[in-house]
């Protein structure tokens, strides 16, 4: 069985998913370990002006964004991965909220379809439909509790959040166990430990003397103390 490997984005806006092609993304794209595609939403609209959105039945501020386009898009895509189930992640402040946890689950999706709304969000019977559609599964997903104009950028941080858990993505995968969100004590999620690197000392403020003593069982004990009390001063 193998992880993720498509990723397809549906905007209004494609330039804003240019990120993509940088770093470790950019990377993994480039070395084969994914395929990503971004494609225009008004491409699948049918009058001259390109219109994509719509004022709300039952009245109300704001516009909303119209069913067709967005059906017309989600089955071209589909195609690009014929057999796989589709997840098709729908980007709206009111979704799932996303942890490292559900990052972890979507790894195991073999083709991701990100609908990226815009305005006040779009006609709720595509997510109904497709949610009843053989081959895929719907999911509302939220980056946290503030409000984008878009699901864009929302888009860029759960991609990032998902691909450099791919293997292959990242040359040191160890470093995946040891960091914030991860690090478990009991079951308990942690936030990593405060690392250091050369030089000793810098604008008067010292490397703690434990981690320059080579004992790796009193370092790890260390570490675990210090990611509990950070865990504690957590806002959050
Ligand atoms: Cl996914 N979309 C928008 N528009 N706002 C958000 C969000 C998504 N997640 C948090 N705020």
């Amino acid at each position: 069985m193998s992880n993720v490997n498509r990723f397809d984005v549906i905007t209004i806006f494609p330039e804003y998913l240019e990120p993509l092609k940088l770093s470790l993304i950019g990377k993994a794209v480039n070395n084969g370990l994914i395929e990503i595609g971004v494609h225009d939403l008004r491409a699948q609209t049918t009058d001259v002006h390109g219109s994509v959105d719509d004022t709300p039945y039952g009245g109300g501020a704001g516009m909303v964004m119209s069913p067709e386009p967005w059906g017309k898009a989600i089955d071209a895509v589909a195609e690009l991965a014929p057999n796989e189930i589709h997840e098709l992640i729908v980007l709206t402040p009111a979704g799932e909220k996303l942890t490292q946890e559900l990052a972890q689950t979507l790894t195991k999706s073999k083709h991701l379809i990100f609908a990226c709304g815009r305005y006040e969000g779009i006609d709720v019977r595509v997510g109904d439909f497709y949610s009843s559609a053989k081959n895929f599964k719907v999911r509302e997903v939220s980056i946290g509790d503030y409000v984008l104009g878009g699901g864009e950028v929302a888009t860029l941080v759960i991609m990032e959040a998902i691909i450099r858990l791919l293997p292959g993505v990242i040359g040191n995968s160890a470093s995946l166990d040891e960091e914030s969100h991860t690090l478990s004590n009991d079951g308990e999620t942690l936030v990593e430990y405060p690392n250091y690197t050369k030089p000793k000392e810098w604008r008067g403020l010292e490397v703690p003397e434990i981690l320059l003593s080579g004992n790796h069982g009193e370092i790890a004990k260390w570490r675990l103390e210090q990611a509990l009390i950070r865990t504690k001063n957590h806002p959050n």
